[in-house]
């Protein structure tokens, strides 16, 4: 018996003296250090009642303890499910009920505000900070340094992350060990990662990016991650000349590429800069290459998938594009009404099926259902093209989809807000171009009969239900929404109105 997630990405470097991760202060952790801690958080998590299959909540800051949170969930086979920092209690409170999470992690500052979720959701509470102390490594500190490893198998579920949709409501998605370790497998091969490898990681660990593609190849590959809190361009400068590779959204590679520090010498030993989670503007890729004589490799993924497509580590990297579907997922441009397989070049909904693609969304059979199809393949809102060499582009979103600085705001979550405010008729939300986020929020407001909403309220009342991320940068009062003949709101009519807004 055995547990291949657990095994391959962190029992098998047990007892290696190798740095595992760098600190920004200097400091180091070995793989044999991170994985005895990473054994007594599995002690602590029985030690709190949990079972294989149970769900584990965290609301943590990134930190080497919190990776490791990640492994001993691994080892005891309990559901990792990460939660964004930026959430608000309410917005918790949903995530905990849901997933009928049996323990919620979150850091000191919050727990009074966490204490009223947890009592409700019937879930126990525990804290980590973000220098890993609280009464979780209270409990783990009596706890051996060595876990018996539960077996599990690839189809297991390794990890819940929610993703929201166009109803407003969140789904878990339901990633099994078969997901996230064939993906790695896969990335590891094809960005050729290896033990030599230093990873500069600066994204969050809440998400696919930084948690499962940056994190997990690491670990597969054995090789080492400069661990940064978050994404700072000071610390990035500071760190690139002891990395191999980075990865990042592009607000990252737009930020560094605003710093006169950024210069062609300080990267002309990197191996590779991979962008994802959002769209990289061929400009951006153009103006790097010109810089430091390098190409960004842009690949394209999601949450329930983890990573589908990705430009060519060894052939042309092509701007604009997201390269090639990776081996083992098939990818097809279909009709979105019929669901027909287009002819090539033409564009519409991408599917994709493979050993990346998501066992479905919890406790939602029906979303499950309307998105993934009885023949594996999954409809991922997005729509593309592929072109007569076989490189896909993503031309578009049908979904109603906002994604700023890489996190992903759904509309109808903060329009359902919105149209509850005093005075106000009816709402749009929109995402505008924005020169640092790619994508911002814009609120349309139709005031009601009754009078005009009050624009202060309404953003205070908003900051207590949603993620600042979340916020409206902007509220715009008009009379009344463009509509088309059927009474549908036009979003492209509003979106190209305010296009300007950040940019102009
Ligand atoms: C922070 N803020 C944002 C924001 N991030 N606002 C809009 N969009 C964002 N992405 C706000 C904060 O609330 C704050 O508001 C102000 O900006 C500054 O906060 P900060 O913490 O200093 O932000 P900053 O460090 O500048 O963060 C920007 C960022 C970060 C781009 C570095 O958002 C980031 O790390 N994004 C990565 C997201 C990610 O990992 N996505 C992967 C999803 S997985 P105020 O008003 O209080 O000042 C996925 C699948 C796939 O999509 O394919 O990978
Ligand atoms: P998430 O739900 O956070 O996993 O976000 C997934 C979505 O991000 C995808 O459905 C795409 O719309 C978008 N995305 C990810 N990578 C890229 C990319 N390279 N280019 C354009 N969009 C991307």
């Amino acid at each position: 018996m055995a547990n291949p997630l657990f095994d391959s990405l962190f029992g098998k470097h047990a007892g290696k003296s190798q740095v595992f991760l760098h600190l920004p202060d200097g400091q180091t952790i070995t793989y044999a250090d991170f994985l005895r801690m990473a054994a007594q958080y599995a002690g602590a998590l029985t030690k709190f009642g949990l079972v294989p299959g149970d769900r584990l909540a965290v609301q943590i800051a990134k930190s080497p303890q919190a990776l490791a949170v990640y492994a001993a969930c691994a080892q005891a086979g309990v559901i990792f499910l990460p939660l964004n920092t930026a959430y608000t209690p309410e917005e918790v409170s949903y995530f905990v009920e849901n997933s009928g999470a049996r323990l919620v992690l979150c850091d000191q500052s919050k727990h009074a505000g966490m204490v009223p979720v947890a009592k409700a959701c019937g879930a126990e509470l525990a804290t980590m900070n973000a220098d890993g102390s609280g009464t979780f490594a209270d409990v783990a500190a009596t706890m051996p340094d060595s876990f018996a490893t539960v077996d599990r198998s690839l189809d297991d579920l390794a990890a819940f992350l929610y993703t929201s949709g166009t109803t407003g409501r969140s789904k878990g998605a339901m990633l099994t060990q078969g997901n996230l370790l064939s993906n790695a497998q896969t990335l590891v091969a094809e960005w050729q990662f290896t033990q030599d490898d230093v990873l500069l990681h600066a994204l969050p660990i809440f998400h696919t990016h930084g948690l499962f593609v940056a994190s997990n190849i690491t670990l597969l590959a054995g090789g080492q991650m400069i661990f940064l809190p978050a994404f700072n361009v000071d610390q990035i400068i500071e760190h690139l000349p002891k990395a191999t590779t980075l990865m990042g959204v592009p607000t990252f590679y737009t930020r560094l590429l605003g710093d006169k520090r950024f210069t062609k010498e300080l990267v002309a030993h990197m191996r590779l800069f991979v962008s994802g989670s959002a769209p990289l503007l061929a400009e951006t890729h153009v103006q790097f290459e010109k810089l430091t004589g390098l190409r960004i490799l842009e690949r394209y993924g999601m949450t329930e998938t983890n990573m589908n497509t990705s430009n060519p580590y060894a052939g042309e990297r092509r701007a604009g594009t997201v390269g090639f579907p990776l081996p083992g997922v098939e990818l097809k441009i279909t009709d979105s009404k019929t669901g027909e397989t287009l002819p090539q070049g033409e564009i519409g909904e991408i599917e994709v099926r493979g050993p990346n693609v998501f066992k479905g969304y919890w406790q939602m059979p029906e979303k499950t259902a309307e998105e993934l199809r009885p023949d594996g393949f999954f409809i991922t809102g997005d729509l593309g093209q592929i072109d007569e060499d076989g490189y896909v582009s993503i031309v578009g979103r049908n979904k109603d989809l906002i994604i700023s600085g890489g996190y992903n705001i759904y509309p109808k979550e903060i329009e359902l807000l919105l149209d509850e405010e005093e005075n106000v008729l009816e709402s749009a939300v929109i995402g505008v171009p924005h020169p640092d986020f790619g994508e911002t929020v814009v609120a349309i407001l139709v005031p009601s009969p009754d009078g005009q909403p009050d624009l202060d309220a309404i953003k205070a009342h908003i900051a207590t239900s949603l993620a600042r991320f979340k916020h409206p940068q902007k509220m715009i009062v008009m009379p009344e929404l463009p509509r088309n003949t059927m009474g549908k709101v036009q979003k492209k009519a509003l979106r190209d109105q305010f296009k300007d807004l950040f940019t102009g």
